[in-house]
């Protein structure tokens, strides 16, 4: 029998009330210890739903195991995985978004690396959310390090058809990922694929302000994902409620 998970029946309902909800990526390899507990308790207070951890490079299963421990007596909310490798695992986490690749070209980044990270998974008892990575326009480093070949930012058909095939496959949620600091997901192409999915739809990369995230929230984006603003503003705490207050410009109206 199928069970959802607790941290998957709270998005999902955080969803259901909001239609668009905000996570904050803290990348471990890019964000001082210290500093990442600051923004994800400045990220709690605001209104993001959940935080995500994870990065393409530079993380290890200790370095999230001392992170983690901390961040959980510091945050009420979930905390999800964002692996990039298998060695972006903690046990101390609520949950893994268990992705794959979708566009990826090779065969470790759909299927091989999920098969070295499953047993791990299950040892540490993480609750696994099934996620299809969906990696479009330049793609940045997550592009490149996955052998992906981005879908071109004109040709949304192509998206719209990937995002088909991962619900018609099983996946539970869709991510639209332009690439961390990359230009951002046009709207009108957001728009082609959450038009089509019964299953939430993430977006990120490169929303970087209140008209972005407002504009991505109008599209049709369920979870809208910002990382590069927590680690570039020298005032997190405005910054964040300004892209919290463009998605509810939306989703107090939907
Ligand atoms: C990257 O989509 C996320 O995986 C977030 O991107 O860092 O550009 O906000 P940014």
């Amino acid at each position: 029998m199928l069970k959802i998970g607790k941290v998957e029946k709270y998005i999902l309902e955080e969803i259901a009330e909001r239609r668009t909800i905000h996570s904050t990526l803290i990348d471990p390899d890019k964000t001082a210890p210290e500093d990442a507990l600051k923004i994800a308790e400045i990220a709690e207070e605001v209104g993001s739903s959940f935080i995500m951890i994870g990065g393409s490079l530079g993380v290890t299963e200790s370095l999230l195991d001392d992170l983690l421990i901390k961040m959980k007596e510091r945050i009420n909310i979930p905390i999800v995985l964002f692996p990039g490798s298998v060695s972006g695992v903690s046990k101390y986490a609520d949950a893994v978004w268990f992705l794959s690749v979708l566009t990826s070209t090779s065969i470790y980044h759909i299927i091989g690396a999920q098969v070295q990270a499953a047993p791990i998974v299950k040892r540490y008892r993480i609750e696994a959310i099934p996620l299809a990575y969906v990696i479009c326009g330049r793609g940045g480093t997550v592009g490149y390090v996955s052998y992906s070949r981005p879908i071109p930012y004109e040709k949304p058909e192509i998206a719209v058809a990937y995002a088909l095939a991962a619900q018609y496959m099983g996946f539970r949620f869709v991510y639209l990922e332009a690439g961390s600091g990359q230009p951002p997901i046009p709207p009108s192409f957001i728009r082609r694929v959450s038009s089509v999915l019964d299953i939430p739809l993430i977006v990120g990369g490169g929303i970087n302000s209140r008209e972005l995230a407002r504009r991505a929230a109008e599209a049709g984006a369920n979870i809208i994902v910002t990382g590069t603003i927590v680690e570039e503003a020298t005032n997190v705490k405005s910054a964040l409620e300004e892209i919290i207050k463009g998605i509810e410009e939306v989703s107090k109206c939907a």
